[in-house]
């Protein structure tokens, strides 16, 4: 069998999976994160084989999708505020960290989601015009923590509920087709991003300068968040508005059910989401979220998960 970055479990191994995370798994909770992640990375080695092929698979891709996994077999509604779900333990959550385990750390940054590893990303009312996951207008194309060099290699969106109108969009960095003026400007050490506002951090420095492109040509890697972006000149807008519009020729869309997870390389890929119509009474979309590291060097920095704000390179 060819392997396949977008692959359905049958009902054999969605049981396998549920067997491996409820036998190994104690329930998540932010201050017993070890426990918790040891746990998934043993119920990680019982998983389906199929598994590890569509891992391959996502590695050489940059992205994938997995669907058919196992879910809490009683969902709670969909919260309405932000943070409410967050004591809650809940079967997704071993369930996204034992699938992010076989990409890297599962870790989050200091001063996120208040140290929640994995997040509930779900429509905020208060939230609804702005560029956050929470939002419900168009979400523009970005990467997650651009600002930050300990960003995620991998994220991984988990599916808990669906919206019918929203799709998830992935742009890779080596697909885009651009004017080699316009690559030369993203090469440029001159993109000034902010932090955003989800970090809960006193007195922290407001911005960093990077490029939006680096590495290998045919494999670039790439930084992009324009809500965050301080444009000082028209090069600068001009070559941002270039990216978003080669990634809407150049993007692949998933429109995520109940039980698919997607994972996406956040160095080597730039995603998107289209606007949405949340009803606000417990029905609405809602997925969990991880941050994964990979690089030795990176991870080396990490503390029960966590990456701090700011460390030394
Ligand atoms: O809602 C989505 O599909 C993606 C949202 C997003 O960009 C994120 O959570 O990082
Ligand atoms: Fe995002």
């Amino acid at each position: 069998m060819e392997s396949t970055n977008i692959y359905a479990l049958t009902e054999g191994q969605r049981q396998m999976v549920e067997a491996a995370i409820c036998a190994q798994v104690p329930p998540y909770c932010t201050s017993m994160f070890e426990p918790f992640i040891n746990g998934c990375r043993t119920a990680a080695k019982q998983l389906p084989q199929s598994i590890y092929k569509w891992r391959d698979a996502v590695v050489e891709a940059d992205f994938g999708l997995l669907r058919n996994l196992p879910l809490d077999s009683e969902m709670p509604a969909t919260p309405l505020v932000r943070y409410a779900a967050d004591s809650l333990s809940m079967l997704a959550d071993s369930v996204i960290a034992t699938v992010g385990t076989l990409f890297g750390e599962v870790y989050n940054i200091e001063g996120k989601a208040r140290g929640r590893h994995i997040h509930n990303i779900y429509p905020i009312k208060a939230d609804e015009s702005t560029q956050l996951g929470s939002s419900k207008v168009d979400l523009v194309w970005h990467v997650e923590e651009a600002f930050h060099v300990g960003r995620p290699t991998w994220l991984a969106l988990f599916c808990l509920r669906s919206d019918a109108e929203a799709v998830t969009r992935i742009a890779r960095a080596r697909d885009l087709d651009l004017p080699a003026n316009v690559t030369s400007a993203l090469r440029e050490c001159r993109f000034e991003l902010q932090v955003d506002e989800t970090y809960a951090l006193d007195g922290q420095p407001g911005s960093v300068i990077s490029p939006v492109l680096s590495g290998a040509a045919d494999s670039p890697e790439i930084v992009l968040d324009p809500a965050y972006t301080v444009f000082r000149d028209s090069v600068e807008q001009t070559a941002v508005s270039a990216v978003l519009k080669a990634a809407e020729a150049a993007h692949h869309n998933f429109r995520l059910r109940e039980g698919d997870l997607l994972l996406f390389n956040n160095r080597r890929t730039i995603h998107a989401r289209t606007a949405y119509q949340p009803r606000m009474d417990g029905s609405d979309r809602w997925l969990k979220r991880v941050f994964i590291l990979s690089p030795p060097a990176l991870t080396a920095h990490l503390l029960s998960g966590i990456m701090p704000f700011h460390f030394a390179e």
